[in-house]
């Protein structure tokens, strides 16, 4: 990356949208794709933010938007991390500097920002299902054309003209991750593609990653059908094609040179009904521009098997490509992160994984699982001390929790170790198969909260209201570090279903104190004794509420369980205070303040609540700082809420002792 801010840009340089793509000359894309994948590297190397896959995706991305006609043509990406190339290619590239900051770029694709992002996105696995609506929409579309064309002869004339106009036929492509074809969801909509014959190409996009390496038999199966052994045994004599140890990449290249563009049966994709091609190499970009046009006009569904390599072309993330799928900003000329100046506090996943560990040393039931998120939920450590005791499931929240239901029945003490957004995924599973059957698995929800630049598909806003309406949960938000760690040993001890729901990134630094005893189940704490005003406030809301109270002069609880609720707490500060205001790092529809409010009105207290907590909207992306200062939760934000409100009931008190 010598040079990189120095380097010119002649033909990305013309294309304002996709249409000035289709009018370079073949001979140029992948000097195209060159010049793409400099500039994308050059720009997240400011930025930060998703690299391994994007720099993976731009052949594909290329060639795409080459031969389809875009955006007339839909076309879905799933997960939507691999989105930059294809952001700059739709005209959005002046602003990939904004990327993921506050009013910039989404990281992700958003309807709302290009007629490009044909479906918005952030959770893997839903771009068959999308696409295959689409086709649907498109079929249904034709047919009442044709219907309405039958019944009226004049219509006849009319939509004769209307299909001349229509001519070229709307195409539907979904470009699907191996680490995405892992969740049951993809399955559901392979199959019913197949069912219903949908015309629409599925791209599968096989890097053997998912951000960790990928897992599980599918993904075994993809890499046989990759060392030919399911293409060559469908072959009669076809030679056998495999050097020593071949890449993947290599082995692609040597595949598609034997079958020179013919349909290989026999894979499971084509049992499903989709005619399948394939494996070709996802970075040679003349051949994927010969294959996509003739799979282009192919009714009926069809899969395209391609093979590309994460972190593609940038040597760095070659190497090490789990580093690299999400990056802050780095130096481009040796991969490294800048320093961030961040310190050395350990952040709650860390938390966590120490304590996950130590408990299984002392406990030989705990089993922990992680669908597919074993760097971010913090399991590292844990997978290499105790393999035979770690589950990756792949993508596969759902899975993941009736697994877990399924250890407890046999004894054992399954942890799930899962983003707030995630088990938004699992929510039957953890009604039907954990909590309506008591079972005792532990839930250690990360990402809890405002999460920030990923944006509102990954925050994670609605834990406690999800949770907190289901029979038999325990569910605790810790104050600091070494509050969760004492509530995962709470969770750990309970004969039952429980949650320990936890922010990204640090606390606010509190020693933690490995042998720390549970907290007592269904008990809060009082922090500060003042007058007035109680806050009562719950996990990351504790640390400002005391600041605050500390300066207002009003006592502040710490909460600790969301359910049960201290109700003794509850109500002693209802009867010795004017006021009572819950704080919490949820949406208040459903969540820990509304539980408050509904104790207090079945004992019929009078005492007046105000609720502090995530507003009832979709919150955009920012950094975690920003948005909680747009949700108006920050040190600020809070005073300046806690004194509107003070104001506004001396008001209301001085109206009643007047009137
Ligand atoms: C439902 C869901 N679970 C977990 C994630 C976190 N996640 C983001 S990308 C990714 C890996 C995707 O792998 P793959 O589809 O193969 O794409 P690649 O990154 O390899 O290009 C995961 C697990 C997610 N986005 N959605």
């Amino acid at each position: 990356m010598d040079n990189a801010d120095t380097a010119a840009y002649p033909l990305l340089d013309t294309i304002a949208e996709p249409a000035d793509l289709r009018r370079l000359d073949e001979r140029s894309l992948s000097a195209l794709s060159d010049e793409l994948r400099r500039f994308l590297v050059e720009s997240v190397a400011v930025t930060g933010g998703h690299l391994g896959a994007s720099l993976g995706t731009i052949e594909l991305t290329v060639a795409l938007h080459y031969v389809f006609d875009t955006p007339r043509d839909r076309l879905v990406w799933d997960v939507g991390h691999q989105t930059y190339g294809p952001k700059i290619l739709t005209g959005r590239r002046e602003r990939m500097g904004s990327m993921r900051k506050s009013g910039g770029l989404a990281g992700f694709p958003n309807r709302r920002e290009s007629e490009y992002d044909t479906f918005g996105v952030g959770h893997s696995s839903t771009s068959i299902s999308a696409a295959l609506g689409m086709a649907l929409a498109i079929r249904r579309r034709e047919e009442a054309r044709e219907a309405a064309a039958a019944a009226d002869e004049r219509g006849a004339r009319e939509s004769a003209e209307r299909a001349a106009e229509e001519a070229e036929r709307r195409r539907v492509v979904a470009v699907i991750g191996d680490g995405a074809l892992t969740a049951g969801l993809a399955y559901e909509a392979l199959n019913h593609a197949g069912g219903v014959r949908a015309d629409m190409l599925v791209v599968l996009n096989d890097n053997d990653m998912s951000i960790s390496p990928n897992v599980g038999a599918m993904n075994k199966y993809l890499a046989r059908i990759m060392s030919g052994k399911l293409v060559t045994g469908a072959r009669e004599g076809s030679k056998k094609v495999l050097g020593k140890v071949p890449t993947m990449l290599e082995l692609a290249r040597r595949t598609e040179e034997q079958l020179k563009g013919m349909v290989v049966p026999c894979t499971m994709f084509e049992e499903l009904g989709f005619t399948y091609y394939g494996p070709v190499d996802g970075h040679d970009v003349d051949s994927l521009v010969a294959v996509l046009r003739n799979l282009r006009d192919l009714r009926g569904p069809v899969f395209l098997h391609c093979v590309t390599e994460k972190g593609h072309g940038y040597r760095f993330a070659e190497e090490d490509p789990l580093a690299l799928h999400a990056v802050t900003p780095f130096d481009p000329n040796t991969g490294k992160a800048l320093k961030s100046g961040k310190s050395n506090r350990p952040t709650y996943t860390k938390v966590f994984g120490d304590w996950l560990c130590d408990a299984a040393a002392a406990d030989p039931r705990i089993v922990g699982i992680t669908p597919a998120m074993r760097e971010g939920s913090g399991l590292v450590e844990f997978e290499h001390r105790f393999p035979e005791r770690y589950h990756d499931v792949g993508i596969a929240e759902q899975h993941s929790v009736t697994l877990a239901a399924g250890l407890a029945c046999e004894g054992l003490r399954p942890v799930v170790a899962i983003y707030s957004t995630f088990l938004q995924r699992a929510y039957d599973q953890l009604v039907h198969d954990v909590a309506l059957q008591a079972l005792p698995v532990l839930f250690a929800i990360d990402r809890a909260g405002v999460v920030g630049p990923d944006g509102p598909t990954h925050a994670g806003s609605f834990d406690l209201s999800f949770m907190r309406c289901l029979p038999n949960m325990t569910i605790m938000a810790p104050a600091d570090e070494n509050e969760c760690r004492r509530m995962l040993a709470t969770g750990l001890a309970i004969d039952g279903p429980s949650a320990v729901r936890y922010p990204r990134g640090q606390g606010p630094g509190v020693e933690v104190d490995e042998r720390a005893p549970p907290v007592p189940v269904g008990e809060g704490e009082l922090r500060l004794e003042g007058t007035r005003v109680a806050l009562l406030a719950f996990g990351t809301m504790v640390t400002p509420a005391e600041a605050l109270g500390a300066e207002l002069g009003f006592t502040v609880a710490n909460m600790r369980f969301v359910k049960p609720l201290d109700t003794a707490l509850v109500e002693r500060l209802a009867t010795t205070h004017e006021l009572l205001v819950t704080l919490e790092e949820n949406a208040l529809p459903g969540g820990a303040g509304a539980a408050i409010l509904e104790h207090l009105a079945a004992i019929g207290s009078s005492t007046p609540v105000r609720l502090i907590g995530l507003p009832d909207e979709f919150v955009e992306h920012g950094s975690r700082e920003e948005l909680l200062a747009h949700c108006r939760l920050d040190l600020e934000g809070l005073r300046a809420r806690l004194n509107a409100l003070l104001e506004a009931e001396d008001t209301l008190r001085r109206r009643a002792v007047a009137g």
